[in-house]
């Protein structure tokens, strides 16, 4: 990157549309110092949170009033004890109802946060308390569960997400410096070009593209110009000061209502220790990261190419609207450097799996995902298995039964599939069989299937659904019951 891209970037100076009254005068583009970044944390079994109106500095000159739980956005990092009962305190200072859904938890449907699973809302300017048990130990995330529909100031566009951290699990090993880092984007704007997809390597196999595409006009989709890490912007906060020869832990969640993500950090790699908080079967260092919505990678890079480095998204646009972080080798002085990864670099679930080694489950679902387009001022719909919401009595769930759940994705998107209260075991993607990865989300690729297996170990309705927040709004989701 060139240094004058770089101090327009801390500046934020001229990305995007300005989201202040004061229009930074030429040449003044470099920011005073690094911002502050606020990351508060809350441990023990009482929890309050409290959802109202908040401004979020991403830079100097860029502050983005959205809103967010007690007064910062990101919210809070909750720290609980894997199987020790809670109780979190909502009160809710907005005019609308609100959830908060607590994404990957194995918890009953009538907490877990998803109005279709039973859960009651929030009242606006009232409260509400959640109960639960949580499970399993990782790193797990909280947010709002409510529809946007067409406001995009609502739902997951608004800043209410934070860390969820649930103590208990497998040693991660030594470390030197940890830290909790979420990919956001702000001020999202409706737009009928079609997306810039971040998808992944174009040589993966499309089993699912129709002989015959719809050509039908498509419709709106939703987009965005300004993105952070955390709460500030590429520049702006903070720099991760390390030292050579420290091993760095890194908690990364995509908290984005809108697109797929990719993240390198030039000159050293990731090792992936696990994925959506559950440790993988195989640890492997990588080169390149890929996070739909909702997905969570734990990861450690060994600190061993000294210099000042941009940790950032590869996509030219994205890392200088914002999404990105500089890592700060003691004693190195000079502008952060961004270099691509190597060619070649693509996301690979598989890598951190196991062969098969059981016999697939006998029992079958199978979901079909298309797109209808709606054409210019309307947005795109989606259906499961040629029906729209609510499938009344589709996907009936035996107790105690283990299922094998196949996606086909009939769409030209990326879609990142998140199961609520249920672990999902990835059987088969790209065309790969594996074993071994647990999530709770799944980025299937665009035309492309995957097979999920999981039991039916938590009975009640169960929501399942894309993360992208329109997509979900607009059909692409369903309702498992149990028998
Ligand atoms: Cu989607």
């Amino acid at each position: 990157m060139q240094r004058r891209d770089f101090l327009r970037l801390a500046g934020l100076a001229t990305a995007g549309h300005s989201l202040s009254a004061q229009p930074p005068a030429p040449g003044m583009n470099m920011p005073m110092g690094p911002l502050p970044s606020i990351q508060p944390e809350i441990s023990g079994t009482e929890f309050n949170l409290t959802i109202a109106p908040v401004t979020v500095e991403l830079a100097p000159n860029r502050i983005v009033s959205t809103i967010g739980y007690n007064g910062t956005a990101p919210g809070p990092r909750l720290r609980m004890k894997d199987g020790v009962p809670v109780t979190v305190n909502v009160t809710n200072n907005t005019d609308t109802p609100e959830l908060v859904h607590f994404h990957g938890l194995l918890i009953p449907g009538d907490v877990d946060g998803a109005e279709e699973e039973g859960t009651p809302f929030v009242p606006p300017h009232g409260q509400r308390s959640y109960k639960f048990t949580p499970t399993p130990a990782g790193t797990r995330w909280y947010h709002t569960h409510t529809m946007s529909m067409d406001d995009l100031h609502r739902g997951s566009f608004t800043g209410q997400f934070g860390f969820l951290v649930i103590e208990g699990g497998p040693n991660p090993g030594n470390f030197d410096q940890e830290h909790y880092l979420a990919l956001r984007d702000w001020e999202p704007y409706f737009t009928d070009q079609p997306m810039d997809n971040d998808d992944m390597d174009p040589a993966l196999p499309r089993p699912e593209k129709p002989a015959v595409l719809d050509t039908r006009p498509p419709g709106l989709e939703v987009t965005t110009d300004i993105y952070s890490i955390n709460d500030k912007a590429l520049g702006a906060g903070e720099p991760i000061r390390v030292r050579q020869g420290e091993r760095v832990m890194f908690h990364f969640l995509n908290a984005s209502a809108l697109e797929n993500r990719h993240l390198a950090l030039p000159g050293h790699r990731f090792n992936v220790i696990a994925l959506d908080g559950n440790p993988v079967p195989v640890p492997q260092a990588v080169d390149l990261l890929q996070l739909g919505p909702g997905e969570r990678i734990d990861c450690w890079v060994e600190m061993n190419h000294p210099g000042v480095w941009i940790l950032g998204a590869p996509q030219d646009p994205v890392r200088e609207g914002g999404l990105g972080i500089v890592i700060e080798y003691a004693n190195q002085r000079r502008t952060p450097q961004w270099v691509p990864p190597p060619p070649n670099s693509f996301w690979d679930y598989t890598v951190f799996g196991k062969p098969p080694s059981k016999p697939a489950p006998t029992e079958k679902l199978d979901m079909v995902f298309e797109k209808i387009p709606r054409g210019a001022g309307k947005f795109n719909s989606f259906t499961v298995n040629g029906k729209a919401y609510p499938h009344e009595q589709e996907f009936l769930l035996k107790q105690g039964a283990r299922y094998r759940l196949t996606f086909h994705n009939r769409t030209d998107d990326a879609h990142p599939l998140h199961m609520h209260r249920h672990q999902l075991e990835i059987a088969e993607i790209y065309g790969k069989p594996t074993s071994g990865i647990i999530k709770d989300t799944v980025v299937v690729p665009t035309y492309g299937r995957a097979s999920v297996d999981f039991t039916a170990d938590q009975p009640g309705p169960t929501l399942f659904h894309c993360h992208i927040q329109h997509h979900m709004d607009y059909g692409f989701k369903a309702l498992l019951r149990y028998a």
